[in-house]
């Protein structure tokens, strides 16, 4: 019997060790995207790499999300996107300035523009190479709760996004992707994406009304995505776990309460993976099995969220943390997560078996 090789590997490294990696470590990667404030600049020059200007935890590195795919990887550039991809899967990124793309008599504002924009680009590659479904995006953007043209930004980025899937003859309802929108310290727009050739399959949450219905009360547009996309890649069945907040049916709970609000994303992520495991019975999705990205509004609040995660996970759970915006203002946490693909927890230090990366421990 042969050991299949998992199609995708997700790794967490320091960023001072991407940068010290040689030819043969990078000719697996697919790209990625860098987490640290300020924004930490990969010498990756040659593969698709977002640096997000997005805080770790007091005294944390800089820590980046590395995709990886054994098939035969080629690079390439479309407009502003970068991107590589093999037979089965392409990962993508861009990064825009929006204060250079609106037209003076644009009525559309200037981040619901660039958004527009970049979504419209992506989907001109996606089609350009038959990569038609995509499995996860990410979104991260400065000030995504502030007002600005009388409208939250977060709203505005939702405009400009579902015009993009509209203007492309996409669902904006049922089959779309997982994704996360968080905001950044600072820097323009900055999406990353993850497609493949494969059929993709939406999952929704029971406990939650999906987010293509959400009500006007939340914007003009409800937002474009979906709880978790499942796909099966070389026989295995993987599961991405769109960004998941306190909210049940339509409404955010536990107002003020961190410790009380991670509980409830937990909550949801296990119906969803409950719900995934009910469409695919043989997938054995498991909580414990998950690779966690932690979204913290507050730096106070990293020791609680990581303390009720330990806790209704286990000690073995693989996290890591960030302190970012969250799209609504009265969200205090949101919680990401992926799974059945290979997952390489970081070793900062390779002479100690630990992996300070993705540890419980603070
Ligand atoms: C929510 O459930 C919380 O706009 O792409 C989570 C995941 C959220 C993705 C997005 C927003 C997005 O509504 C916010």
């Amino acid at each position: 019997m042969t050991t299949m090789e998992s199609l995708l590997r997700l790794d967490i490294l320091p960023a001072a060790r991407l940068s010290q990696l040689d030819g043969d470590a990078r000719r697996s990667m697919l790209g990625g995207a860098c987490f640290s404030h300020p924004a930490y600049l990969p010498d990756t020059t040659d593969l698709p790499f977002l640096s997000v200007d997005m805080p770790r935890p007091p005294g944390e590195a800089a820590l980046c999300e590395v995709w990886h795919s054994p098939e035969p990887l080629v690079s390439g550039q479309q407009g502003p996107i970068r991107y590589r991809q093999g037979a089965t899967l392409l990962f993508g990124c861009l990064s825009l300035d929006e204060s250079t793309v609106a037209a003076l008599q644009d009525v559309r504002t200037p981040l619901q523009s660039v958004t527009e924009t970049a979504y419209q680009a992506i989907f001109e590659l996606l089609d350009a190479h038959d990569f038609h479904a995509v499995l996860r995006f990410w979104n991260y953007f400065p000030a995504i709760n502030r007002e600005s043209h009388a409208m939250e930004r977060y709203r505005q980025f939702n405009i400009g996004r579902q015009d993009a899937f509209l203007g492309h003859g996409r669902s904006v309802v049922g089959k779309v992707p997982a994704a996360c929108a968080l905001g950044t310290a600072g820097g323009g727009l900055h999406i990353a994406f993850l497609a493949t050739r494969a059929d993709v399959i939406g999952v929704e949450n029971p406990r939650q009304l999906s987010a293509y219905h959400y009500p006007s009360q939340y914007g003009p547009r409800s937002p474009t995505f979906a709880r978790a996309s499942r796909v099966k890649l070389g026989g295995r069945d993987m599961l991405f776990i769109s960004g998941t907040a306190s909210i049940v049916g339509h409404q955010t709970l536990h107002h003020g309460d961190v410790a009380a609000q991670t509980r409830e994303c937990l909550h949801n992520i296990a119906a969803i993976v409950a719900e995934a495991n009910r469409q695919a019975p043989g997938a054995g999705f498991r909580l414990d099995a998950l690779a966690y990205k932690v979204y913290v509004r507050h730096p106070e609040d990293m020791a609680t969220v990581r303390r009720e995660m330990a806790q209704f996970i286990g000690a073995s759970m693989l996290a890591f943390f960030l302190q970012a915006d969250v799209c609504r203002a009265d969200l205090l946490v949101e919680i990401e997560a992926s799974g059945g693909h290979a997952i390489s927890p970081c070793q900062a230090d390779s002479s100690n078996g630990s992996s300070p990366c993705l540890s419980t421990s603070a």
